[in-house]
């Protein structure tokens, strides 16, 4: 009962504010298409962080969220919503003391990095750095507008501004000249101009001679972007409900950008160290002994993996919570055999519920309410996989509690993660493909999260139900498993979704268009503080032919996640299936990726403290090389590695470009110069890769899984360069035991000078005990006769030189500071 009149009013808050868009529209300062402009400021009030503004009946706040954060809301009806964000997670942040200068025409607001013009007649606001050099300013002929609940910014576009982020949109890195629509689509088989997508990351971020904004639209609702596509004059933003809530971030050095909107919306946790792993998929593997066997040939052939996916197919009838006990007759000693063999499961859980009167978990859930409505206060029920089905209501606390629950049968046989698909929510025969804008979802937040309890309609919660999602099976594992760091996949995403899982681009295709298009998304992805993610190594739809599934291998070695994942129908994708010659470097890709793991760790880790991606664009590790700046086919991997991948299966030889300073060629160790393009024909083993000079790049050598020990030292590789540093994370890798000390944080640097090079072990922090008792450091480019090796100023002999490099004994490591030094005479 209370449920329902609750329904009628929300159902009246919505057709009020359908009726007030009319009467807007018939208003005396009418344009024909509804479209009002907000008005001219009659009043300013000064607040403690900011101002707020009158005009007519309508108010604007503009204030300071940090010196460089600067939030701006709208109530066009005069009073402002009770604040509620999906995206924004509690901060320290501390308002800066701001200072607010009022004259006749303009107000001023100073908030220390960042300074706010604002022009009183009509409104119009500018966004200015500390300097008084303009960053962002709207449109001198278009002020914000407002049709009924829908509302629109339009902001200057200078001809020399790029753009990045929006989640997982585009064809292209740079966004200029495209158009999207935030709106959570599942979308198989998409390719470069479509949209929507599977995410909704409404986060722009501005790009101009080196210096870089941010502007987050905090809106769940449909929106639409224009990036210059309508006029070159203008890009716009707009939604067709919810708060005009946006937030304009200052760097402007582009890493600050993403440090700060993901201070703002939350930083990923520290993944499980097998989630870095090699990860094998597809659509689907069963029976049990077909999973058997696919470890056992990875296993066999030493092909290094950490985890095997089991998709819909395993489960009864594609029921979620269910097992198929015909195809897995024994699902739990199947998880713990390949368990022994350190081969981790993760299963697919889609966010719907069979509507299976009588089933268990369909009756509990209907009992508690569990389950979004239809207008009428009824369940709502569309067909999905299992046929009917009913959706659990995310947004709803006791609900996510619920849905935790669910996976108590996993969780004990060993399920090491969850997969969430389908959350956009996607629903077959629907021409939208989705559920009606009108069903009812209930927002029930405990006190710390903002403590909201309404009702509100599918158009204000599609876009963040894969979210809410996620975070109840994120929060469920966790309380299943409290000391177990949990993994999450997902497709569907809001801004902050980071939080609880990592992602993938959904449904890409086997060309190699796609396996382009796979580095703008991931790169766009990271600048929308979005940084574990990976797309279907191979492509999920169609087959891909033998010399683009080895490159694709290749190129996944350098995404966040390397998961190979194929569709049903298409041609077997596992590592072996090409024959030796590809097998051989397929296998040499994953075993560089475990190599690598104590860098791409240590990357993820500081991911997790500051939200800087490991995978970043060229400008972000060079604002100031402008050339660089729209340039998406090359990529750094971290601070040190540039990976330069042949994207197109024709183009044979194509062009590198390497930032100033000197590089180093992975492979090879030789010495570049940079700050030059050339050419580059690279074999079909071959990925270019360099490494930036100044780097210390930690490595070890290969396991066949994560809990595997690794033998020998820890290899730290030295390529002198300037600010030549490097630094290593190590833990468990599996619990929170990292939170109470028990990690190990070691920096190193070193300095070249004309006859010598030093390198500094910095005392590690933490009390962590790793896994290497030994130090071994190979420098390259040493290219001098050496005279004297010392350690800790005793000479150390023994050196290996090679072609370049110097391979130094074994220092054996211990929790003080170490110096080595080595003194050459060039030649
Ligand atoms: O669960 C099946 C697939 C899954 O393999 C894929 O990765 C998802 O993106 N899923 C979509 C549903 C059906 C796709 C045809």
């Amino acid at each position: 009962m209370q449920t329902l009149s609750r329904h009628r009013s929300a159902l009246h808050r919505r057709s009020s504010a359908f009726l007030l868009g009319i009467l807007l529209s018939l208003s005396p300062f009418g344009f024909a298409s509804g479209w009002q402009p907000f008005g001219n400021v009659s009043k300013v009030a000064v607040l403690p962080d900011g101002v707020e503004l009158t005009a007519g009946s309508s108010k604007v706040r503009v204030v300071a969220v940090s010196s460089n954060i600067v939030r701006v809301r709208y109530a066009p009806r005069g009073t402002f919503s009770a604040d509620h964000s999906f995206a924004l997670v509690p901060n320290d942040h501390k308002a800066p003391k701001v200072r607010v200068r009022e004259e006749k025409d303009s107000i001023q607001v100073d908030a220390g990095d960042v300074r706010v013009a604002i022009r009183k007649s009509p409104l119009r606001i500018s966004f200015l750095d500390a300097a008084g050099a303009t960053v962002l300013q709207e449109h001198p002929d278009y002020p914000v507008a407002f049709n009924g609940t829908a509302f629109r910014v339009w902001e200057s576009m200078p001809e020399d501004e790029h753009y990045f982020g929006l989640g997982d949109k585009g064809g292209s890195l740079d966004h200029r000249d495209e158009s999207f629509t935030m709106w959570n689509k599942d979308v198989f088989g998409y390719q470069e101009s479509t949209d929507p997508r599977y995410k909704t990351i409404p986060f722009l971020v501005g790009l101009r001679n080196g210096n870089a904004y941010g502007l987050f639209l905090d809106n769940t609702y449909r929106s639409t972007w224009d990036i210059g596509k309508e006029s070159r004059d203008f890009f716009s933003f707009g939604a067709d409900g919810g708060e005009l809530n946006y937030y304009f971030i200052y760097g402007p050095d582009p890493k600050q950008i993403v440090e700060r909107f993901t201070d703002l919306t939350g930083h990923a946790p520290l993944p499980p160290l097998f989630s870095l792993g090699y990860q094998q998929s597809r659509y689907s593997y069963y029976p049990e002994a077909r999973v058997r066997e696919i470890v056992n040939e990875l296993r066999t052939r030493k092909i290094p993996a950490d985890a095997v996916y089991l998709d819909i197919d395993y489960q009864e009838k594609n029921r979620p919570f269910t097992v198929d006990r015909e195809r897995f007759p024994n699902f739990e000693g199947m998880i713990k055999d390949l368990d022994e063999q350190g081969m981790k499961v993760i299963t697919i859980t889609d966010l719907h519920i069979a509507h299976v009167p009588g089933a268990k978990t369909y009756e509990e859930g209907l009992k508690g309410d569990h389950f979004i409505k239809n207008p009428d206060g009824t369940v709502y029920v569309g067909k999905v996989w299992p046929g009917d089905s009913v959706f659990p209501d995310f947004t709803r606390a006791t609900t996510r509690d619920w849905w935790g629950t669910l996976y108590t049968d996993y969780m004990k046989a060993g399920v090491r993660g969850s997969w969430n698909d389908m959350n956009e929510p996607a629903i077959f025969e629907r021409a939208d493909k989705t559920m009606p804008l009108g069903n009812i979802h209930h927002i029930q937040d405990r006190p710390e999260d903002g403590g909201q309890d309404r009702l509100t309609d599918h158009r204000e919660i599609h876009n963040v139900l894969g979210m809410e999602n996620v975070r109840a099976t994120y929060d469920g594992l966790l309380k299943l498993n409290p000391n177990q760091r949990p993994f999450v996949l997902t497709r569907a995403a809001y801004a902050g979704t980071q939080r609880y899982a990592a992602t993938w681009t959904g449904d890409n295709t086997a060309s190699w268009n796609h396996m382009r298009l796979s580095i703008y998304q991931l790169l766009n992805l990271g600048i929308s503080g979005y940084a574990f993610s990976g797309v279907d190594v191979g492509g999920f739809n169609g087959s891909p032919n033998p010399e683009l599934l080895t490159r694709w291998h290749e190129l996944g070695l350098f995404y966040p996640m390397y998961r190979n994942h194929a569709a049903k129908e298409t041609r077997n994708r596992e590592p072996w299936v090409d024959g030796p010659e590809h097998e051989a470097i397929r296998k040499r890709y994953i075993e560089t990726r475990y190599k690598l793991l104590p860098y791409i760790y240590t990357g993820m880790e500081e991911n997790s403290r500051t939200g800087i991606p490991l995978l970043r664009p060229m400008f972000m590790e060079f604002p100031k090389e402008l050339g660089l700046a729209g340039n998406g086919d090359e990529f750094m991997f971290g601070r040190s590695f540039l990976v330069a991948p042949k994207v197109w299966g024709f183009l044979q030889p194509y062009d590198v470009t390497l930032p100033q300073g000197a590089w180093y060629d992975y492979w090879t160790g030789n010495k570049l110069d940079g700050g030059k393009t050339f050419q580059v024909e690279p074999p079909l083993d071959t990925l270019p890769v360099f490494v930036r000079a100044g780097s210390i790049v930690p490595q070890q050598a290969v396991v066949q899984h994560v809990e595997e020990i690794p033998q020998g030292p820890l290899e730290m590789h030295v390529y002198p360069g300037p600010n030549c540093s490097g630094e290593i994370y190590q833990d468990d890798g599996n619990t929170f035991a990292y939170r109470d000390g028990q990690y190990l944080r070691q920096s190193f640097t070193c300095v070249a000078a004309a006859d010598h090079l030093e390198i500094t072990m910095n005392a590690p922090e933490g009390h962590y005990q790793p896994w290497f008792k030994e130090v071994r450091f190979t420098i390259h480019g040493v290219d001098g006769k050496i005279s004297s090796t010392t350690v800790d100023g005793k000479p150390a002999s023994k050196w290996k030189t090679g072609a370049g490099t110097l391979v130094s004994n074994g220092i054996p490591w211990d929790r003080n500071a170490h110096k080595l030094r080595l003194t050459y005479t060039r030649p």
